[in-house]
């Protein structure tokens, strides 16, 4: 007699499929769909301000991801972002009582909403997963370019197969750099400007595409040698931080201490930069912190 047939009120789990395999399995099926109603958005809302915009795609890939992944994992807590209120203190409470499981899904269906409603095509699904607070698996998946950058702790990212790895730019001088303007304009955005104004004076050229799940993605397959912004939650970073990492660059908050689940203050880089963008930041009293 199997699971179901004892007692029909235990859901069947699909057993044998590896954590990895489902997040790029939920990923790049979210992707899909999520490129398929580009331009065709039924609902637009905003959040807490009008610069802060969720849409019928934001919450639809979302369930589509939750389901994928209690599918096979049923006893694992999952932190999404349409599932919290918007601000900082908010997701710190979710990310504090994410749930009894020492396994943690942290999931942005759509990093990159306010593209995504425009129709400017940098946007992605990112989705990671913890194990007792720590990063293990991060999986960023690119619909438009159908890129699927995927990280394990300790085996290094790939994309598309291929060994992703940071760029070999030594100096901010000949580094492109991404900066960031999330949507809250009292505290990050001052904090913000103040970081690229000190910044542009020193780098080649700076960069702010509008996701910080891709612009993470890109300082790890080299495009970019560096990314900065204060104000981030845990579902815009958490994967990307993994797939920076693992291929072989470096994740702190503004003032250099090792990146966690909390930091909202991020620097991220190919590591040989590293320290020259924390003291340009922290020269220009942009840290935030
Ligand atoms: P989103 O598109 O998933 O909302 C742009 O600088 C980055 O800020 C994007 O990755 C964007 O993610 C994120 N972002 C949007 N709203 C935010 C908010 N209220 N707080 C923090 N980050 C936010
Ligand atoms: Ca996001």
């Amino acid at each position: 007699m199997n699971r179901l047939e004892s007692n029909p009120k235990v859901p069947y789990v699909v057993g044998s499929k590896s954590p990895t395999a489902v997040a790029i399995n939920s990923a790049s099926k979210a992707g899909e769909w999520i490129k398929s109603r580009l331009g065709g958005i039924h609902e637009l809302n905003t959040k807490q301000s009008p610069h802060d915009l969720v849409t019928d795609v934001d919450k639809g890939a979302e369930a589509m991801i939750r389901k994928l992944i209690l599918t096979h994992f049923p006893d694992h807590d999952i932190l999404g972002e349409e599932g919290v209120a918007p601000g900082a203190a908010a997701s710190a409470a979710a990310l504090s009582q994410a749930g009894t499981s020492d396994y943690l899904w942290i999931v942005d269906p759509v990093d990159g909403t306010t593209n995504f409603v425009h129709g400017f095509p940098f946007f992605c699904v990112s989705i990671a997963l913890a194990y007792k607070g720590e990063v293990i698996i991060g999986v960023i998946y690119d619909p438009m370019r159908d890129e699927l950058f995927v990280a394990e702790k300790g085996k290094g990212a790939y994309l598309h197969g291929q060994r992703a790895k940071v760029s070999g730019d030594g100096v901010l001088a000949e580094s492109v750099v991404a900066v960031g303007f999330n949507p809250d304009r009292n505290f990050a955005l001052p904090t913000n400007l103040r970081g690229l104004n000190a910044l542009s004076g020193e780098v080649r050229s700076l960069r702010a595409a509008g996701s910080a799940a891709l612009h993470l993605a890109y300082v790890a397959a080299g495009r970019l040698s560096g990314y900065y912004e204060v104000g981030l939650n845990a579902w815009d970073v958490a994967a990307g931080a993994l797939i920076v990492a693992e291929s072989g660059g470096r994740v702190t908050d503004t003032a250099g201490a090792p990146y966690n689940l909390g930091v909202r203050h991020l620097v991220a880089s190919n590591g040989h930069v590293h320290q020259e963008l924390l003291d340009v930041i922290q020269k220009a009293d942009a840290t935030g912190l």
